[in-house]
């Protein structure tokens, strides 16, 4: 029905604009009732997949970005030991623990110090004396964020502001025992 009268109405605007004068009656009418329905739905479908496309740049602009790392293996290192993110910006950082070691579990300890052994050291055993229930995150001063505790097949994630000065930042596993071998790098841009 819709369909017969879109036709119908392509063939008035085929006309009008071929024979001019005679179609100019025909084409007012078409404009009047069928005009209505298909200017209506022509123009809706146009600024609703605009606005879908707008909402959707506006979304991956302005949310939390989302960084993804994981152990490597069952070891006690990060696969990813370093990523790259601008100053000043919200991150998401997701960490899938895709160990399968029972023993093999993990946090993720973002630091607001350059990546120094000294530091991950001082991080990574005031995070275990913080123990079990702390998360093994210490209160300490160079802590910038970090994640919960991750068991084998478990994700965690936190979500922080970025450093507003570029440079190195260190993030380490405070798991008792982790720490000396399970660091990364963060590094604003
Ligand atoms: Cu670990």
């Amino acid at each position: 029905m819709a369909n017969e009268q879109d036709v119908s109405r392509r063939d008035f605007l085929q006309r009008l604009s071929v024979v001019g004068i005679a179609g100019l009656g025909a084409g007012s009418l078409v404009s009047a009732c069928g005009g209505g329905g298909g200017e209506g739905g022509g123009s809706s479908s146009g600024s609703t997949s605009q606005s879908a496309s707008q909402a959707s740049g506006q979304s991956s602009g302005g949310g939390a970005q989302t960084v993804t790392i994981h152990p490597q293996g069952n070891q006690m290192k990060y696969k990813e030991t370093e990523f790259e993110v601008p100053a000043d910006t919200e991150i998401e950082l997701v960490f899938e623990n895709t160990a399968s070691s029972p023993s093999m579990q993990h946090n993720v300890v973002l630091m607001n110090k350059p990546p120094e052994q000294s530091t991950f050291k001082e991080v990574g055993q005031a995070g275990v004396q913080a123990g079990a229930s702390n998360e093994y995150v210490p209160d300490h001063p160079a802590v910038l964020a970090a994640t919960d505790i991750s068991k084998p097949g478990e994700t965690v994630s936190v979500t922080f502001t970025t450093p507003s000065e570029s440079g190195k930042y260190g993030y380490v596993c405070t798991y008792p025992g982790h720490w000396a071998t399970m660091q990364g790098t963060m590094i604003v841009t």
